[in-house]
């Protein structure tokens, strides 16, 4: 009797749900997507998202069409969440599922996670701080009150025992690439400003953030500034503010307007891999929120950080935090010129321009040194998948 065939060792996927609930702006979906991609991308995960706001992905993405109910972009489906107790067709439950900032899963779905044979990890993942309590907090695990589940909260963060920060693998090399050729730099300005690179004597600056009074003093130190100042403003809350110091009627993608020594172009938002290019033809990157504050860590330069607002001033806290981890290791002059020029950009104190270049040779190295401390805390996206991948053993 011939023997059965052997079957070849079984190797699946594991599947990840990923739910994201856009609050406001980019910076939900803009992490959601990062993280998905890398699952998918870096650790062969099969990774489905529920979105409820297309929109705002159909920016970073122009390939999310927001027609769609579901859509499979690369090898990541996207279901269009659009009720809350809408979570797919089948209420398949993947192995991981990862709540994102809170969002709260479909009552159906918790249902189904609980009703299946095996838990799946349950992840919340929270916004990032620097703040020291985040990493006691880190992997806590919490039982769901009413199902056998249990949700694990991953705190992103910037120090030893966090969940880190998203990090691709081939990002240091996609900079280095774009760094050590002057025909894709001179690509990226002809495509984005109708213009050649401007010349190195000039300080080239990217403008990326909410409303801010503070703006308007800063491009008149830019204007008076004694070398020239190079600004890219991609169209969006703060556009309205540039185009008033110009008197324009609007400041859109295109444009471009000069005064004193200040050259400004407006640039189109583009989809997010194209967002870390802006930021390494810039010298010093102006960025918002939790997203780009992150890439503009990776690009090593000096940023200043417009944070995203809160109530009661819950988000000064979070402001100093990141100071501590990013200038503690500065000399104390150009340590207190930093702090000075962000708390300035962030409501208390007009920002100074000069105070701030002064200290120039020193933040460039502090923003190199950083990335390597940084990236000592290990990326987000591998954190969460190593973890999980011990709990599903
Ligand atoms: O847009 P943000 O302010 O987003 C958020 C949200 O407001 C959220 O509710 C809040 O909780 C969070 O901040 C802290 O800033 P963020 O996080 O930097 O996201 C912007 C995204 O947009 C980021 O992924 C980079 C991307 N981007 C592009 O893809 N193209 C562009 O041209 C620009 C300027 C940005």
């Amino acid at each position: 009797m011939p023997s059965a065939p052997t079957q070849p060792a079984q190797t699946t996927a594991i599947a990840c749900d990923i739910f994201c609930a856009v609050i406001d702006n980019f910076g939900d979906i803009g992490v959601c997507w990062r993280l998905a991609r890398q699952l998918a991308g870096e650790h062969g995960w099969q990774v489905r998202m529920f979105v409820d706001d297309l929109h705002a992905f159909h920016k970073l993405n122009p390939l999310v069409d927001v027609k769609h109910a579901r859509q499979t972009i690369g090898d990541i489906v996207v279901e269009h969440w659009h009720e809350p107790a809408h979570a797919g067709d089948t209420l398949e439950v993947a192995d991981v599922v990862i709540e994102a900032f809170a969002c709260e899963l479909p009552h159906a779905y918790i249902a189904a996670m609980a009703r299946r044979e095996r838990a799946p990890v349950w992840f919340n993942l929270e916004y990032l701080s620097g703040e020291d309590w985040v990493a006691d907090f880190h992997l806590r695990p919490s039982p769901h009150p009413r199902h056998a589940l249990m949700k694990t909260f991953f705190f992103p963060g910037l120090g030893k025992g966090t969940g880190g920060v998203l990090k691709e693998r081939n990002l240091d090399a996609r900079r280095a690439a774009f760094e050590a050729s002057p025909d894709a730099r001179a690509a990226w300005w002809q495509t984005k400003t109708s213009s050649a690179p401007p010349t190195q004597h000039a300080t080239v600056v990217s403008l990326f953030a909410y409303e801010n009074p503070a703006v308007d003093s800063l491009l008149e130190q830019w204007r008076d500034a004694r070398g020239e100042i190079v600004l890219l403003v991609p169209e969006g809350r703060i556009s309205g503010a540039v185009a008033r110091f110009f008197g324009l009627p609007s400041f859109a993608a295109g444009a471009h307007a000069t005064r004193g020594s200040l050259r400004a172009h407006a640039l189109a938002f583009t989809e997010q891999p194209g967002y870390d290019e802006l930021l390494w033809v810039s010298d010093i990157n102006f960025v918002r929120g939790e997203d780009s504050f992150v890439r503009a860590q990776w690009a090593a330069r000096p940023f200043v950080w417009h944070i995203y607002p809160q109530a009661d001033d819950a988000h000064l806290p979070k402001l100093d935090a990141a100071l501590a981890h990013y200038a503690h290791a500065l000399p104390a002059a150009a340590r207190a010129a930093l702090s000075r020029f962000w708390h300035a950009w962030n409501g208390n104190g007009t920002p100074d321009w000069a105070d701030l270049q002064r200290h120039r040779p020193l933040l460039d190295a502090r923003a190199a040194a950083w990335a390597h401390e940084l990236a000592s805390v290990g990326d987000l996206a591998g954190n969460l998948a190593e973890f999980a991948k011990t709990q599903l053993k």
